[in-house]
């Protein structure tokens, strides 16, 4: 392997890996040759995945918190920085989505959106970087979305926290950047997942919707973000500071087509 992707020796924290695009990065970077730290809410879909891991040959570390319990997020990491290793590279993946139209959402629904997906990266990096910044050296890599960058209808929390991320990953390049800490962000567009499940069935409306708004024409599939998350995390990407690298299989790079339009 080109040793600018070679993450032997590296030890990622990938929060939220226990399944869909978390799990399928984590199992990316461990494939390039990382150690992995991962954490989740849910015991029993934590020992499911941990033996998923072991299955497939991966060293992994498992802790059940939650991100946005600051008390649990430094107790984890510091934990982790004890007895396990440095943590070279924090993947900032956690994350809940509320679908509710704005005008009927609770502010507490709202609240929680935001704390779990914004306030959530800022929590963990803000612990990891306590322990980056005197080596020198560390890879944050924040989780957004097409939300970042567009609107829609009933995802408008989804969309405020995953637009502020892309902010806040900028804000941390500025500041770590300094300490050779490279921070930057992975755009998945529209992923098959459990938390698109619902809008994903066949012959739903959105279903069609997205696989004629893809111009490569069909939804991701989680191993198509492993790349970036390896670029991200290596060696290959030591000067890329502040980046939103979009994997959307060009949803943003059109206005898209009508429904009913040829191929030519
Ligand atoms: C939705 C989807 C999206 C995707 C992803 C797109 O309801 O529109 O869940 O939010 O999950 O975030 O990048």
């Amino acid at each position: 392997m080109n040793s600018l992707f070679d993450l032997s020796g590296k030890r990622a924290f990938v929060t939220g890996a226990t399944h869909g695009l978390g799990m399928a990065m984590a199992k990316g970077l461990a494939e390039s040759g990382a150690e992995l730290i991962i954490n989740g809410t849910t015991p029993e879909r934590m020992d499911k995945a941990v033996k998923d891991y072991k299955k497939e040959g991966h060293k992994v570390h498992s802790f059940i918190f939650d991100v946005t319990n600051e008390k649990k997020a430094k107790y984890y990491v510091e934990k982790a920085e004890n007895e396990i290793g440095h943590i070279d590279i924090l993947v900032n993946n956690a994350g809940i989505i509320k679908r509710v139209p704005l005008k009927d959402m609770d502010v507490s629904e709202y609240r929680q959106v935001i704390d779990v997906d914004l306030t959530g990266p800022f929590i963990m990096a803000k612990q990891v970087v306590q322990y980056m910044i005197p080596r020198n050296e560390g890879k944050i890599i924040n989780i957004c979305s097409m939300m970042t960058e567009l609107g829609r209808d009933t995802v408008g929390a989804y969309a405020a926290a995953k637009g502020g991320l892309k902010m806040l990953t900028k804000s941390m390049a500025t500041e770590w950047a300094r300490y050779n800490i490279q921070t930057n962000g992975i755009g998945p567009g529209y992923f098959a997942t459990s938390q698109t499940e619902p809008i994903r069935k066949e012959g739903h409306p959105f279903n069609d919707f997205i696989v004629n708004r893809t111009p490569a024409g069909r939804w991701g599939e989680p191993s198509d973000l492993a790349g970036a998350a390896i670029f991200l995390s290596s060696k290959a990407s030591d000067f890329v500071n502040g980046q939103i690298i979009y994997v959307d299989g060009g949803i943003l790079a059109t206005i898209g087509k009508p429904a009913n339009e040829n191929d030519n």
